[in-house]
C-alpha cells in the first residue's frame, strides 16, 4: 500500500541508509543497517532488540577489528618483548558497552539506534556476560586485559573457551541455590574470532621413553591426540589504538579420528573418543579454593597450556632468534599454580624437541615464567597425584622427577644433614597416594614470585613458602598489590558520577581514567556544599535504579530512602557471610524490643548478600538457605520492616554488580584476619564513592583510617585464637552472649526448618574456625559505629568524596606497570 507506517525508527534515516545513498545519514547507522541485512539476513521491518544488540555489536566489532589487525602487525614488525597471562579464568561480563566506551563512540551510537528507533541501554541489556571464571581471580585477570591494552603494554591473554561459563544460580522455594548451565554462546557471540587456522596437536597419556644416551631427551608416542583450536577476543584499549588478543583455546577431535577403530569396527568408540575430546573445554568447573583432583580437570590444564606454549614458541621462531634467547622476548605469568604445568611442558620441548642440554632449558625456564599466588588457605593449594600424573602425562612426571632431584641436591648442599627440610621442601609430598605440590614447581620454575596485597605477601613469605625464601633469597619474592580497571567500575557502571568528576576537575575523563590519581584533586570539593548535594543526589538516583532493578526482575519493593548495606562475593566460610546474617538476626531481634521512641532514632537498613557457593559446598549453600529465610520472616514483620529490610539477590554476576555497586553505602569485607588475599570488590566500592570495612589495611591507608570501619581480632592473634578454641574451649553462652542468643533462635526454629541449619550453626559452637564468637561483640560495635556515623549526613558525604579522591593507587593500571616494569621487563608500543 506504501501508506503503512513504518514501525520503527525514521523511515528515511532506515531507507538512505539501506539504499546507501550520501544523506546526512551517518557511517554508523550505514554499517548497522548493513549487518542488519547482510550479516544477519533480517529485514528491518521485524528486526528486535537481540537483533540490534548483534547488528550493533558487529558493527563496533569493525571498528575493534581495523585497530586489533593494526597492532598485531607492529608487534610482529617491531618484535618487542612480550608478556602472556596465563589463566583458567576471564570473567569478561558484558563487551558491547565497555568497548563503546574505549572507542569514544558511545554518544554517536545512542544517537545512531535512537533514530532506527531503539534504545541504547535496551540493546546493551541483551547481551549475555562472559563469565568464563569464578570469582576475583577471573575477574583480575579481566581487568589486567583491559589495563594492558589501555596503556599500550603488549599484552595478551591465553585462557580456555568453555562452552558452558560459572553455573546459573536458582534459589529452590525452601531456599536452596540450584545449578544451571549457562550456555552462553547459544546465541553467537560476535565478540570472538574463530581461527580454524590456528590449531595444535596435544597428546595425552601414552609412553614415556628415556633415549638412555647420555642425553636427558626422551620420547613420548601413543596415548589420545586431540587438536586445539583458537578463538580470538579483542581487547581494546581506553583512547588508544592498541587493541590487544585474548585467544581463547578449544577441544576438538584430531581431523579423521581414530580410523584405526573405524577399520576394527568400532564406530562407537571412535565416536566417543571424539566425544571425550570436545568435553576438555566444554565446562569451566565452579569450585573456586577447593581443588577435587579431577581428571578432566588436570586434562584441561594441560591442555591449555601446551596450546598456549606451542603458539608463543612458533610467534618467537618467526623472529628467527637462538632459543636461548627466547626469555628477552617472551615472559609468562601463571595466574595462580593452574598453569604450571607450562614448566614441565617447556622444558620438554626444550629437551626433547629442541636437544637442548638440562642446565640451558632450566635457565630458560627459570627466566620466561612469573608465579602469582592468590591465596595462603590450605585447602586451595594445588596437589595432583602423582599416579595420575603418571597417566595422564607420563613425561611430564619423569622430568618433574628430575626437576626435583636436582633441587633437593642444591637444598641439601646449602642445608647440610637437614632430612626435615628436604622433606618439606620436596615437590613430591609423601602419602598414599604421594602428590606433586603445584606452589612449589611454580615457585621454583619461576623467575619471581608475588602475592596480591602486602599483608597476603608476607603471608606467603612467612608461611607457605618460607623454606623457599631461605633457600633462594629474599629477592625472589615481590608484592603486587591488586587493582581494578576505572572504565568498566566507574566510567561505564556509575556514568553520572564519572560525568561529575570531569566536570568538577575540568579535565576530560580520557585523561583521568588513565591517571586514576588525579581523583585527589577533588579533595577540595567536599567543602563544597553543590558539589555534595549532587555526588549525594547521584548515588540516590543508583538506588533508585538496582531498586527499579530488583522491582523488575523479583517483583521486590525496595526502601530507598535507607543505608544500603551489601556483601557480594562467593559464598566461603572464611568470607564470613554467616557473621553478617547473624548480625542481621541479631538487628532484628534488638529491633524487635525497642519503644516506638526508640525505633524513631534508627536509621533504616537495608542489607543486600549477592553469591554463588561452589555446588559441592554444604556449608556454603546452607547459609545461602538461612539468608533468604531470615530475609522472608523479617520483611513480613510490620514492627521492623520499615526499619530493616534483607534480599538474596540470585546469580551474582559482572553485570549485577555493576548495578549494585554504584548504589551501595557500605560494603563488608569481613573475612577472618589473613585469610582474604586481597579482595577487589572492596576496591570496586570504594571506588565508586563508599565505606568499606574490614579486611583491607591497604585501602585504610590510603584513604584513611576514619573512612573504613574495622573490627575484630588481626592476623597475628588468629594461630593463637583457634588454639584456644582447640584445646581451652569456652562455652560460646559465657564468651558470647549475644551470639549465643542468635544461635540459639535460629535452633528454635524463628525462621523456621528448625533443624536444618544445625550443621551450620556447629560450625561456630565447635571448632569455630574462622573465629566468629571471637569478634562477633566488635563487629557489631562496629556495625552501630556506621549507623551513627551515617545520621550525620555531611560528613558521611564527605568521607565517600574522600575515599574515591584516595583510590588512585588500586587502578589495575598502577598494577599492571608494576608487572610490566619490575617483572616483564616490556614496554609499551605506541601504535601509529
Ligand atoms: C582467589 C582463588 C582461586 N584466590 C582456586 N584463589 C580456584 C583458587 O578453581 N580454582 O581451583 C579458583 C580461584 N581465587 C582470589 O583472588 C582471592 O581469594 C582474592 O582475595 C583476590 O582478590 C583474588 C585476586 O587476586
Amino acid at each position: 500500500s506504501g501508506k503503512e507506517k513504518w514501525p520503527r525508527g525514521e523511515e528515511k534515516v532506515w531507507k538512505d541508509a539501506m539504499r546507501d545513498v550520501d544523506t546526512e545519514v551517518t557511517s554508523i547507522t550505514k554499517s548497522f543497517v548493513n549487518h542488519v541485512q547482510t550479516s544477519l539476513a533480517r529485514q528491518p521491518y521485524n528486526l528486535d532488540n537481540l537483533g540490534a544488540y548483534q547488528a550493533a555489536a558487529l558493527s563496533v566489532r569493525d571498528n575493534l577489528l581495523v585497530n586489533w589487525n593494526e597492532t598485531a602487525l607492529q608487534y610482529t614488525r617491531k618484535a618487542p618483548k612480550r608478556a602472556y597471562y596465563l589463566s583458567l579464568e576471564f570473567l569478561m561480563g558484558r563487551t558491547l558497552d565497555n568497548a563503546l566506551l574505549n572507542l569514544g563512540l558511545k554518544d554517536q551510537y545512542s544517537e545512531g539506534v535512537k533514530k532506527l528507533g531503539f534504545s541504547v541501554e535496551d540493546i546493551l541489556d541483551q547481551e549475555r556476560d562472559a563469565a568464563l571464571g569464578n570469582g576475583g581471580l577471573g575477574r583480575l585477570a579481566a581487568c589486567y586485559l583491559d589495563s594492558s591494552a589501555s596503556q599500550e603494554l603488549p599484552v595478551w591473554g591465553y585462557g580456555l573457551r568453555y562452552k558452558y561459563g560459572i553455573f546459573q544460580q536458582l534459589i529452590s522455594p525452601a531456599g536452596d541455590q540450584l545449578e544451571a548451565p549457562d550456555p552462553w554462546l547459544d546465541n553467537q557471540n560476535p565478540w570472538e574470532l574463530p581461527r580454524l587456522d590456528v590449531s595444535y596437536e596435544i597428546r595425552f597419556y601414552g609412553q614415556a621413553e628415556r633415549l638412555g644416551d647420555g642425553t636427558p631427551r626422551a620420547t613420548w608416542s601413543g596415548g589420545q591426540e586431540v587438536l586445539a583450536v583458537a578463538y580470538d577476543v579483542m581487547i581494546p584499549g581506553c583512547y588508544t589504538k592498541t587493541t590487544n588478543n585474548l585467544r581463547l583455546w578449544e577441544s576438538k577431535p584430531k581431523r579423521g579420528f581414530d580410523l584405526n577403530s573405524f577399520n576394527a569396527g568400532n564406530y562407537e568408540g571412535a565416536v566417543e573418543a571424539s566425544n571425550s575430546a570436545a568435553a576438555i573445554t566444554s565446562v569451566l568447573y565452579p569450585n573456586d579454593h577447593t581443588t577435587f583432583g579431577k581428571e578432566l580437570r588436570l586434562k584441561q590444564q594441560y591442555f591449555w597450556t601446551a596450546a598456549s606454549l606451542a603458539d608463543i614458541l612458533r610467534r618467537f621462531k618467526n623472529i628467527g632468534k637462538p632459543i636461548t634467547e627466547f626469555p628477552d622476548y617472551v615472559a609468562i605469568q601463571l595466574n595462580d599454580t593452574h598453569p604450571t604445568l607450562a614448566i614441565p611442558e617447556l622444558m620438554r620441548i626444550l629437551i626433547d624437541e629442541e636437544d637442548q642440554p638440562w642446565s640451558t632449558a632450566w635457565q630458560i625456564v627459570t627466566n620466561t615464567f612469573f608465579y602469582t599466588n592468590h591465596t595462603v588457605l590450605p585447602e586451595a593449594l594445588e596437589k595432583w597425584p602423582v599416579p595420575l600424573m603418571e597417566h595422564l602425562l607420563p613425561r611430564h612426571m619423569q622430568i618433574i622427577y628430575d626437576i626435583n632431584l636436582l633441587f633437593l641436591q642444591s637444598v641439601e648442599k646449602k642445608f647440610p644433614g637437614d632430612r626435615d627440610r628436604l622433606g618439606r621442601m620436596s615437590l613430591i609430598e609423601e602419602g598414599f597416594p604421594k602428590q606433586v605440590r603445584m606452589a612449589y614447581l611454580a615457585c621454583i620454575g619461576s623467575r619471581k614470585v608475588n602475592g596480591v596485597a602486602e599483608l597476603h605477601s608476607d603471608l606467603v613469605k612467612t608461611t607457605i613458602l618460607k623454606d623457599f625464601v631461605e633457600f633462594e633469597g629474599i629477592s625472589k619474592f615481590g608484592n603486587v598489590t591488586n587493582g581494578i580497571t576505572p572504565r568498566r567500575w566507574l566510567d561505564q557502571c556509575n556514568p553520572e558520577l564519572s560525568s561529575l568528576i570531569s566536570s568538577t576537575l575540568k579535565v576530560d575523563k580520557a585523561v583521568w581514567l588513565k591517571d586514576l590519581t588525579r581523583l585527589e584533586a577533588l579533595l577540595p570539593f567536599t567543602e563544597d556544599e553543590a558539589f555534595r548535594k549532587e555526588w549525594a543526589a547521584i548515588k540516590q538516583r543508583n538506588k533508585e535504579r538496582l531498586a527499579h532493578h530488583v522491582q523488575t526482575t523479583l517483583g521486590f519493593t525496595i526502601n530507598t530512602n535507607a543505608m544500603f548495606d551489601v556483601q557480594i562475593k562467593r559464598l566461603h566460610e572464611y568470607k564470613r557471610q554467616t557473621l553478617n546474617i547473624l548480625g542481621v538476626i541479631h538487628r532484628y531481634l534488638t529491633l524487635k524490643n525497642m519503644s516506638a521512641a526508640e525505633k524513631k532514632k534508627v536509621n533504616p537498613r537495608v542489607v543486600f548478600f549477592a553469591g554463588k557457593a561452589a555446588p559441592a559446598y554444604y556449608i556454603a549453600k546452607l547459609t545461602i538457605r538461612l539468608i533468604v529465610n531470615v530475609a522472608r520472616i523479617i520483611n513480613e514483620d510490620p514492627d521492623t520492616k520499615d526499619l530493616l529490610q534483607l534480599y538474596f539477590l540470585p546469580d551474582y554476576s559482572v553485570s549485577l554488580a555493576e548495578v549494585l555497586i554504584p548504589a551501595s553505602d557500605i560494603s563488608q569485607h569481613i573475612s577472618t584476619a589473613g585469610t582474604e588475599a586481597s579482595g577487589t570488590s572492596n576496591m570496586k566500592c570504594s571506588l565508586t564513592r563508599m565505606l568499606v570495612d574490614g579486611a583491607n589495611i591497604e585501602i585504610a591507608e590510603e584513604v584513611g583510617e576514619s573512612n573504613v570501619f574495622f573490627f575484630g581480632h588481626l592476623t597475628p592473634a588468629v594461630e593463637d585464637l583457634r588454639y584456644q578454641h582447640t584445646y581451652h574451649p569456652t562455652p560460646i553462652e559465657e564468651k558470647c552472649p549475644a551470639l549465643a542468643n542468635v544461635l540459639n533462635q535460629v535452633s528454635a526454629g524463628l525462621f523456621g526448618d528448625a533443624h536444618v541449619y544445625e550443621p551450620l550453626l556447629n560450625t561456630i559452637r565447635q571448632g569455630d574456625h574462622y573465629l566468629l564468637s571471637d569478634d562477633f561483640d566488635s563487629y557489631i560495635a562496629a556495625l552501630a559505629m556506621v549507623d551513627e556515623a551515617y545520621l550525620d549526613q555531611t560528613e558521611w558525604v564527605k568521607k565517600s568524596i574522600r575515599t574515591t579522591a584516595k583510590m588512585g593507587k588500586f587502578s589495575s593500571d598502577r598494577a599492571i606497570n608494576e608487572y610490566a616494569e619490575s617483572y616483564w621487563n616490556i614496554e609499551a608500543q605506541k601504535i601509529a
